[in-house]
Parts: C-alpha cells; structure tokens; sequence
C-alpha cells in the first residue's frame, strides 16, 4: 500500500482560528480524503504549537495560567475542526510529553554533534515576531523589518545551533529538487535568501528569566527552548520518532507539509537543515500557499481584522465555505474573502451546477420509474459520461499532486456540466413520450454519473457527498472502499430506490 504523510502548521493558540488556519486545514482535509479515495494508506497531522511569548503574554491578559489557557484555546482548534469535518490522523499539542522528550533529544544529539555552541548575545530583538535582528537587517531604524514594530536592545547569554555550515547543502538540495518547495515564486524566495545572505547561526533558547513557557533546554536550568526550535519537532515527535514500532518508520519523510508563506523560512531552511544535522531524511515537499488578505493586508490575530470561519459557515454551511475557499483562489496566490463573492459561488456553482443536476434527475427518476432504478441498465451504455467518468480520477490526481485544488474542482465542474448538457441533449422528456427503450439506459447514465461525481465532491465537501449518495439510494462505506481511479458503471442493485428530497443548496438571494 502507497503511503501519504501531510500536515498543516501548529497553529499559536494567542487567539481564536479564522479563515486562515481554516484554509491551511481545508486544503489538507481534501488531500487527504483525495489520497484515501485512491487507496493510499494516509497519516493527516495538525495540532497547536502552545510555546512561546505569543502564548504566555495572551494568557497573562486572560488571568489564566498558560496551561488552563492553552487548554482552552486548542478545545477552540479541535472543536472548529470538527465543525469543519475535518478528518485528521492526529492533534499534536508541543505541551505533551510525547514531544516535549523528542525536542530534548535533538539538543542532546545536535550538542552531541558539537553543533551547538553558548554565546553571548547583543542586538535588536522583537519580541511579537520573537526574532532576532542584526543592526544591517534593521538598517538602523530600530522597527522591526518584518513586523515594522518597536524592536527591543537586549543583551544575553544564549545556545546557538551552528546551520550555517549547511548553507551549500541546502542550496544544493534545492537545485536538485525543483518540487521540494512550491509553489516556484516561493521556491525562488527560498533560493535567493539563501544565495545573497550568509546564514547567521540560529539562537535555539531563551533565558528563562525573560520568558518561562517554554520546553526546558536539557543543557542549563535557566533556559529553555526558542519556540520555532521547540514547534518544528511536531513534525517527527507526532509520528513516533525514536519510538517502538511506531508510525515513524512507515511515514516517513513527510510527503508535503502545507503552510501559508508568512512561515517559508522556517520550513524551507530551518527545519531541513535540523533534520539534515540530525541524520534524519528531509520532507518531500513544503508547499506555502498565499494568504487571505483584509482591506489589502494580511488577516492576522495579532491585527485583529479577521473573518470568523463560524459566522460564514452558520450562514452558508460548511461544505459552501470549504468549497469556496478551495475553488476562489489557485492554492499559492493571496485572495479576499466577501460574502458577494461567496454567494455568487453558492448559487452559480452549487445551486445551479450541481444542485440542479441533483435534483432534475432525481425529479425525472421519480416521474418516470417511480424512483426505482432497474440493475445494469447503464452497463451497456456508450456515452460520454461513461468515457469521461473514467478521466476523471486522474484528471484530478495530476492537479492534486501539483496541490491545484481549483483546477481539480474545475474538472469536477466541467463533468457536472457535461452531464448537464447530456440532460438537454438527450431530453429525457420527448423519450418519455416516444415511449423509448432509450430511457433507462439514459437515466441509468445520470444516476452512474452522480454517484462518480459524488466521489469526486466527497475530499471538498464530504457532507454534500453523502446527501447524493442517499438520494441515490447507496451505501457511502463501499463506495469510499472503490478505488476510485477505477470507475465501475453498473453500481445500482435491482431494488435501488432513489428520493428527490429538498435541494442541495437552495439558492440564495
Ligand atoms: O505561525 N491567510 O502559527 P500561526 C492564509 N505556530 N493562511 C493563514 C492566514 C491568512 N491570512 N493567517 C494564518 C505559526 N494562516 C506557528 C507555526 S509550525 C511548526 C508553527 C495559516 O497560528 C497559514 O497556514 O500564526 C499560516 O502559515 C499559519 O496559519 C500560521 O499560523
């Protein structure tokens, strides 16, 4: 069996999830239902990273103790998820022990390794983005280049992790993996950070008297662990690494780690070059998607200007708000969410495309079998839904192996309106009348293509799936267990019953 290991960011827990990690989360649900379809053994990880200054500060303002607020606020992730119908393998929190002991293990095994080294430390800090800046990288301005706020003098005792060694290996690595970082505007970001800079040492702890929330850094008591050191780890920690038969040996490397692009550097330079120092094999592929974006800049908690996924998804359901953000914009590029531009999709996309093809077939299989479907009435059929049904599986295999989410539905889309099409052409209506022995075979094709593209529509919207399916009359267990690239076109037993029932997605105004 084919393996596919992914996973989103851990998300901070400073502040409630919105669009944003909806979207990172969306996308990894659909390519991981995708990869189930078609018989892939799938490990989906997501989690919060619950470290840091961000963490300590937001509870501090809350009156809570870091444990009782991170406690709190991941519950809001997991339970947006779940709304969400999202399907993960695991939920990794940093705080638990499972990982706290794989973050202590890379200090001992790095220091082992002579790579990391104590020094003292005098510079510009800023302490929301919690990084470090030289005095050429402020160019003197004393704001932070990243975050253009305040940054802070400080002068301290730190551990370094020596990655600057590895700067021609990583530069070597990308060249000769043109699909380990994509999309190729970001994988040139990468590239041409790594060719003009020298890469600086990365400072791996914090004095624990500045910041106490943190995983204990084995080598001094009065340190502990630089968040995005400590938060990176997830990515082995969760799946077992150093563990007896764990899912370590079966999952690894990461097939694609999904992120937005405010987080590139980490992932793409940081985080090979730990595992590389560590001896361990590097992720197949990081893929940094762009960001929904708020009267033209970044949504973000820190800002505050955000859309709550809750509100969207209470006023058009969770399956529209998935499909939306999926089909709106090409997986990469930034995009805007309003609720015009939503309810356009709504009623072009799902009342009129596919609702409608749901329901004038189901209408016509009431009014002319009495919703009763004989068996193999479209296992002799010829037709162009039965030839592109068979494409359709790995039209959109080649597009979400590119992660073109949107290119993957357009392909759906285009099948639903082929199929619409074949509605008119055929007009059931005038073979109804001619009393034809044309009109199961017809109506049997419909109701074939429905189910196909049912499956089809289960990664983006599994809860519009199963609806369908139960119109039709089916079972969803053994259509999920079908491998889906193989596509079957005489499902229906004799006795299905079909239901026209309410519409899909009624349309709004
Ligand atoms: O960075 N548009 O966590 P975070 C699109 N804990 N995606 C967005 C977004 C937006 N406006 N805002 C957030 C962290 N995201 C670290 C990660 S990983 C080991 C540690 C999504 O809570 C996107 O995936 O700030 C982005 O990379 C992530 O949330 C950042 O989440």
């Amino acid at each position: 069996v084919k393996k596919f290991y992914l996973t989103t960011p851990l998300y901070y827990v400073n502040a409630k999830p919105h669009i944003g990690h909806a979207y990172t989360t969306i996308a990894a649900d659909a390519l991981a239902r995708f990869k189930r379809l078609m018989g892939y053994k799938v490990f989906f990880l997501t989690g919060t990273d619950e470290h840091g200054q961000k963490v300590q500060k937001a509870s501090e303002a809350e009156g809570l103790s870091p444990k009782d607020f991170t406690d709190k606020l991941s519950q809001t992730f997991r339970d947006l998820w779940q709304k969400l119908n999202i399907e993960y393998d695991d939920f990794i929190r940093t705080t638990e022990v499972r990982h706290v002991k794989a973050v202590q293990y890379f200090w001992k095994e790095l220091n082992r390794k002579k790579l990391i080294y104590r020094k003292k430390y005098e510079g510009w800090y800023c302490t929301p983005c919690e990084a470090f800046w030289t005095e050429r990288e402020t160019a003197g301005e004393k704001k932070c280049p990243q975050c253009k706020r305040a940054l802070e003098k400080i002068s301290e005792e730190n551990y370094f992790f020596a990655i600057s060694q590895f700067q021609d290996w990583l530069i070597e690595h990308i060249r000769k993996h043109p699909q380990f970082i994509m999309p190729e505007t970001r994988r040139n970001e990468t590239f041409a950070f790594l060719e003009k800079n020298k890469l600086v040492d990365l400072c791996i702890s914090r004095p624990r008297a500045r910041l106490a929330w943190g995983v204990d850094c084995p080598l001094s008591p009065d340190h502990v662990t630089y968040v995005w050191f400590d938060a990176l780890i997830n990515y082995v920690s969760a799946c077992g690494f150093r563990e007896p038969r764990s899912k370590f040996s079966e999952f690894w490397p990461c097939d694609v780690h999904l992120i937005g692009k405010d987080i590139l550097r980490p992932h793409t330079v940081y985080w090979p070059i730990m595992l590389h120092a560590m001896d361990i094999e590097i992720p197949q592929r990081v893929f940094a998607h762009g960001w929904w974006m708020q009267d033209k800049t970044k949504m973000s908690k820190s800002l505050g200007n955000i859309v709550n996924p809750l509100e969207v998804i209470k006023e058009f359901g969770e399956d529209a708000f998935r499909y939306f953000l999926l089909r709106e914009v090409p997986f990469g590029k930034d995009g805007t969410y309003s609720d015009v531009a939503m309810t356009t999709r709504f009623n072009t996309d799902l009342a009129n495309d596919l609702g409608n093809l749901c329901h004038r077939t189901l209408h016509m299989m009431e009014k002319y079998f009495e919703c009763k479907l004989a068996a193999n009435t479209a296992a002799k059929a010829e037709n162009v839904l039965k030839k592109e049904a068979q494409m359709l599986a790995q039209n959109m295999e080649r597009h979400l192996d590119l992660l073109q989410f949107n290119d993957a539905l357009i392909q759906i889309w285009s099948y639903i309106n082929e199929a619409n099409k074949f509605i008119e052409d055929q007009a059931p209506w005038k073979l109804a009348k001619e009393n034809s022995e044309k009109l199961p075979e017809v109506m049997g094709s419909l109701c074939e293509a429905l189910r196909v593209i049912a499956q089809g529509v289960w990664p983006f919207m599994p809860g519009t799936a199963l609806k369908i399916w139960k119109k039709l009359g089916l079972d969803a267990r053994p259509i999920l267990n079908d491998s889906f690239d193989k596509v079957k076109w005489n499902y229906f037993k004799e006795g299905t019953v079909t239901e026209k029932g309410d519409p899909l997605f009624p349309r709004r105004k």
